[in-house]
């Protein structure tokens, strides 16, 4: 792959080897602690008129579903979030400078929820029964970069992100495998004394050995304040604590954003999205092309945000 020069930003070489070797790279800084909470107590408000969200039918509530897929093409927080240099400089220094977003996503545990189960994505067909992202054969590479930002302090008892380091290049789960949408499974599993759910599905449908177990001695926690980010690969094995409720934490919000060379495919041949019980058209979707130029021309391409913002505005 043709990488770019260095930037701003840039990984270091001994960063860029950590993501190599272990699938993940951070935690970072992005914005001040007290900055991100301000913003965040704001923009919470701003997301819940939907005016402009360009997913609108079918959406039906729950903690995690279609309905807070990509509000990042029409809130101007989340629109000029995704192209921050320090997010896109480190990207393109592993994958080059021309970088697409195509997918954003909120993940909110409340005190007393479960953690995310182990997962591991790569062509994201998982729950919708059709590939979501595919990369050209010739690549050997598959999956999504994914940038998780933590809006709030996230710490092991408030259900922060957990990763099998170097698990990136093994798929153990086969995402053709079927699984079914069944909200009532959310409480069922326990993992080493702990809850962990996966949105309404069990993930252990799709293990290509359904005697395989993820190795959590091997699993490390990433604690993260409020306005740090992390970049980990989807094909990594990773999951998330409990929130446990306790001293008072508040809710933990991970905003998760997805990136991909802009050669990739996104959505091919699909009109619409089936997950989490329902199903949106991709009418008025596109990807953002967040550095460099778009190399897909079977993509679709979002220019200006809902609210008519160029996304050119917040790219560097
Ligand atoms: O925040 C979580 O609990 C899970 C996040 C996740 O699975 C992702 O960002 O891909
Ligand atoms: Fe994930």
């Amino acid at each position: 792959m043709n990488l770019s020069k260095t930037k701003e930003f840039s990984l270091t070489d001994k960063e860029l080897k950590h993501l190599r070797d272990y699938g993940y790279v951070g935690p970072f800084d992005l914005y001040e602690s007290d900055e991100i909470k301000a913003i965040w107590r704001r923009e919470r408000i701003r997301l819940l008129d939907r005016t402009n969200a360009i997913y609108k039918e079918n959406t039906i509530s729950g903690s995690t579903n279609i309905a807070n897929y990509d509000r990042h093409l029409d809130n101007e927080f989340l629109a000029k979030h995704i192209c921050l240099p320090q997010i896109t400089h480190r990207l393109s220094s592993l994958v080059g400078e021309n970088l697409t977003c195509w997918r954003s996503e909120f993940f909110p545990k409340y005190p007393g929820d479960a953690g995310t189960d182990w997962h591991q994505a790569d062509t994201f067909e998982n729950a919708g029964g059709k590939p979501q992202l595919v990369w050209p054969d010739s690549s050997g590479f598959g999956g999504t970069l994914s940038v998780w930002t933590a809006f709030s302090d996230t710490d092991r008892n408030s259900a922060c992100l957990q990763f099998i380091p170097g698990t990136h290049e093994e798929m153990f789960y086969d995402e053709h495998k079927a699984m079914e949408y069944n909200p009532e499974l959310n409480d069922k599993l326990e993992r080493n004394g702990e809850r962990k759910s996966f949105f309404g599905y069990d993930y252990r449908n799709l293990q290509k050995d359904s005697d395989w177990e993820p190795d959590e001695s091997k699993a490390v926690s990433i604690e993260m304040k409020a306005g740090q980010f992390v970049i980990f690969w989807s094909t990594l094995m990773h999951a998330s604590h409990a929130h446990k409720g306790l001293d008072n934490q508040p809710m933990r919000m991970g905003y998760s954003v997805r990136y991909v060379p802009s050669f990739v495919d996104v959505y091919p041949n699909l009109e619409e999205i089936t997950q989490f019980g329902g199903s949106i058209s991709l009418e008025n979707y596109g990807t953002v092309v967040v550095s460099g130029e778009n190399l897909n021309s079977k993509n679709k391409v979002a220019t200006h945000t809902m609210g008519g913002t160029p996304f050119s505005d917040y790219r560097e």
